[in-house]
C-alpha cells in the first residue's frame, strides 16, 4: 500500500509513523485511518521494538477532519465512526507490545489530543498545545479522552478541560501530568529519536508486560493486580532478555537485549 496521508519507515527496531496532512493540521480522514491500520500491521508483523508517532508541520493532529461532514443532510452515526475507525486505533496502540512514543510537534485537538494521551511516553514541543475541542462542536471527548484525562490530570482538571474546551500550552499539559515532558521546539525530534533508540535497545517483552500491567491496574483490585504481576513476571522470567540482564549485572557489563 502506498501512503498519501502518513509517512512510514521502519529500521533498526524503530518504526516511525508521521501524520502527513499539514495543510489540515493532520486531521484524521478515513483514508488516514486505513493507512494507519496498514502501517500498524507492519509494525506488529516486523521486528519493531518501539513506535514513534509525530506529525508534519505545525499540527500534531486536529482530530477528525470536519470538512468530511460538510453538506450532510442525514445525521451521521458517529458511534459507528468510533467503532470502526477511532476505537480500534486507540485499542491497538495501547495493546502494542512495545513502547509508543508521541512527539507532539504542534496543536493536538479533539481525537488528536486523545491520540497524544494514548501514547506511552509523550513529549511535546514547547510551542505545542492541547485542546479538548469536542464540546465546541457539540460532542463529548472520545477516542479515550474521558478515560485518560481524569486518570492523568485528576477529575477537577479533566472536567474543566472537557467542559470549557480551552486550549492549554504544552507546559501546562506537562505540569498537569498529561504528558511526560516539554522540550524546545528545535530539539523535539532529536530527543524523541534518542528516546526511541534507547527503548529499542531495551528488553521489549518486559516493556510490553509493563504496559499491560499498568493498563490493567486502572480496573483491578490490588488482589487481581498482584495475580497479574505474578503471571506476567513468570513470563518475563522465561525471556532471553531476563537471563541476559542478570548475567550482565553479575559480570558488571552493559546488557545486550534482543527483545526476546
Ligand atoms: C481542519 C481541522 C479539522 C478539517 C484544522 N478538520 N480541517 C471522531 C469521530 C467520531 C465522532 C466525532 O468525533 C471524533 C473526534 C474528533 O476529533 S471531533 C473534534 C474535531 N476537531 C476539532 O474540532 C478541531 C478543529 N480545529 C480547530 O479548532 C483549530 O483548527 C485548531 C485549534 C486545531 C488550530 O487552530 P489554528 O492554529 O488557528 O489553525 P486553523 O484553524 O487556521 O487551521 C489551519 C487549517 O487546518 C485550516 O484550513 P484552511 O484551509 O482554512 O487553511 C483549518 O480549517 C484546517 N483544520 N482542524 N479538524
Amino acid at each position: 500500500m502506498s501512503y498519501q496521508t502518513i509517512l512510514f519507515e521502519a529500521a533498526d527496531g524503530i518504526a516511525r509513523i508521521t501524520l502527513n496532512r499539514p495543510d489540515k493540521l493532520n486531521a484524521f480522514t478515513a483514508e488516514m485511518h486505513a493507512e494507519l491500520r496498514d502501517a500498524l500491521d507492519k509494525v506488529e508483523a516486523g521486528d519493531t521494538r518501539v513506535l514513534l508517532l509525530t506529525g508534519v508541520g505545525r499540527g500534531f493532529c486536529a482530530g477528525q477532519d470536519l470538512s468530511q461532514r460538510k453538506g450532510g443532510t442525514t445525521a451521521p452515526d458517529l458511534g459507528e465512526t468510533l467503532d470502526t475507525l477511532y476505537n480500534p486505533l486507540i485499542r491497538r496502540l495501547r495493546a502494542l507490545e512495545m513502547p509508543v512514543i508521541g512527539a507532539v510537534n504542534g496543536v493536538a485537538a479533539g481525537a488528536g489530543m486523545s491520540l497524544a494521551l494514548a501514547c506511552d511516553i509523550t513529549l511535546a514541543a514547547r510551542s505545542a498545545s492541547f485542546l479538548q475541542a469536542f464540546a465546541k462542536i457539540g460532542l463529548l471527548p472520545d477516542s479515550g479522552s474521558t478515560y485518560f484525562l481524569p486518570r492523568l490530570a485528576g477529575d477537577a482538571r479533566a472536567r474543566a478541560l472537557a467542559l470549557l474546551a480551552e486550549k492549554i500550552t504544552a507546559e501546562q499539559a506537562a505540569a498537569w501530568g498529561l504528558i511526560w515532558k516539554v522540550v524546545d521546539d528545535a530539539r523535539l525530534m532529536e530527543e524523541a529519536e534518542a528516546l526511541a533508540r534507547h527503548l529499542a535497545s531495551q528488553p521489549t517483552k518486559a516493556l510490553g508486560f509493563i504496559k499491560r500491567a499498568l493498563d490493567a491496574a486502572a480496573g483491578n483490585t490490588l488482589d487481581a493486580q498482584l495475580d497479574l504481576e505474578r503471571d506476567l513476571q513468570r513470563e518475563a522470567g522465561r525471556t532471553e532478555d531476563y537471563r541476559e540482564g542478570v548475567a550482565a549485572f553479575l559480570e558488571k557489563r552493559a546488557p545486550i537485549f534482543k527483545g526476546r
